[in-house]
């Protein structure tokens, strides 16, 4: 792991955003319009094709569901309920409400809050399965009230799903689970087919091909973010226990060879700490060679000369996840401003949030936590404006309205206020 003297040029820290294969884009543009075109008999060609499977029926049985139980170990299902209660306890408080004003004149205000009607959840099959990534994905869109949410998701040769996804949604009472991946099912979402319903928002990870559909769709549909690669920037001082650092720094790492984990410090000492703590422990690593990869290619530690410098650079990466160990973390949370979550002191491992505490795992990567945000309630709601006039307003405020229009040349709109307010004319 490289260690690098900060100074200077900034702006370079951070990792250009990966632009997407054409190949790929122009393979996904022609499974798009075939499934559009042919339905579901397009889906099942696809299917046979890419996951080996030939399926009698696209959707996942009651009995599937029960079956899968049996596969998912008693500890794991008692997290999952925990997970699932402190996500929907965390989410709950993010919750809009629709809201009015009034003015003396009788005006009313004011701004409605709707849930979508359906959302479709990706969730990725093969080694990939999360079923924590499914709690992020199905609760807040729950807390939301949508009223349909469908889980799609590739199935294996047998036509199978992983029994973590089936047991997870089973738990959230996720009724649709809908056997298809790649373009296609995201096709299949977006369009509808004989058998699904289109949805009205697509959210969830997947591999490029997804990543690629679901920016095809976009506009016909909603979508979340396209997520990257994990990425954690961890900010300490001399204060820091470097095991704990390097430990997290892999725990980043060991997501995928492209993720990024980054030590930012003041101390020389502990820079040096942290690079031989990552080594050490990375050799006792069941996937050691992912997350020696990422840490060869992306891994650093920063060495700045003061903590305001530090701070600085932090901003500049914008990172997924942010940890802060350092003497007083929350003396440094009012100058943090561009990280997808802030983990504060040495206790608040980046796992916690991951799996566990009830904030959401599905946040901003690539820098984008300069303009965006985790996965939210409101990512599952819309707002409609509100506004009613009473004759008194409109007497008053006519004049006005109408002189705007004709400045843009719109005589229409000037007149239909008129029509209100000057009795017999027009
Ligand atoms: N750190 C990942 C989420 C995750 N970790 C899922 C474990 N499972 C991206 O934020
Ligand atoms: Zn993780």
């Amino acid at each position: 792991m490289r260690i690098e003297r900060v100074k200077g040029e900034l702006k370079s820290l951070r990792r250009s955003v990966e632009m997407i294969d054409p190949s790929v884009q122009s393979s996904v543009k022609e499974i798009l319009s075939d499934v559009k075109q042919r339905g579901d008999e397009a889906v099942s060609q696809y299917t046979k094709t890419f996951d080996g499977a030939d399926l009698s029926s696209f959707f996942v049985t009651e009995e599937e569901k029960q079956a899968a139980y049996e596969h998912v170990n008693k500890d794991v299902l008692r997290a999952i309920r925990q997970a699932a209660e402190n996500i929907r306890e965390y989410h709950a408080r993010q919750l809009e409400q629709t809201w009015m004003m009034t003015k003396d004149d009788g005006t009313i205000l004011g701004q409605k809050i709707t849930p979508l009607d359906s959302v479709g959840v990706y969730v990725p099959g093969g080694t990939a399965v999360y079923p924590s990534t499914i709690l992020m994905n199905v609760i807040p869109a729950q807390v939301a009230k949508v009223e349909r949410i469908v889980m799609v998701s590739p199935p294996n040769a047998e036509g199978k799903l992983h029994p973590a996804v089936l047991v997870t949604a089973h738990e959230l009472g996720v009724k649709d689970i809908y056997k298809a991946g790649g373009a296609q099912a995201v096709a299949a979402l977006a369009y509808g087919t004989k058998t699904l319903e289109p949805v009205d928002k697509i959210v969830g990870p997947g591999n490029v091909f997804v990543a690629a559909a679901k920016r095809e769709v976009f506009g016909h549909v909603d979508i979340d973010m396209i997520a990257g690669p994990s990425e954690i920037v961890v900010l300490c001082d001399d204060s820091a226990n470097p095991s704990y650092v390097a430990a997290d720094l892999l725990s980043q790492a060991e997501h995928d060879e492209r993720a990024s984990a980054i030590a930012v410090t003041t101390s020389n000492a502990l820079a040096e700490n942290i690079r031989d703590e990552v080594e050490r422990q990375l050799q006792q690593l069941p996937r050691e060679a992912i997350a020696r990869r990422s840490i060869e290619s992306y891994g650093a530690v920063y060495v700045a000369e003061t903590l305001a410098e530090a701070v600085e650079v932090v901003n500049q990466l914008a990172p997924e996840h942010l940890e802060v160990m350092t003497k007083d973390p929350y003396l440094l949370l009012g100058k943090i401003k561009h990280a997808g979550a802030i983990f504060l002191g040495e206790y608040s491992a980046e796992s916690v949030g991951d799996y566990f505490a009830g904030t959401n795992h599905v946040l901003p990567t690539n820098g984008t936590a300069r303009f965006s945000s985790p996965l939210n309630v409101s990512d599952f709601t819309k707002k409609s404006s509100i506004i009613s006039y009473s004759k008194q307003a409109l007497d008053q405020n006519g004049p006005l309205i109408a002189s705007f229009a004709r400045e843009e040349g719109l005589e229409a709109h000037a007149r239909a206020v008129e029509i209100r307010t000057k009795e017999g004319e027009v």
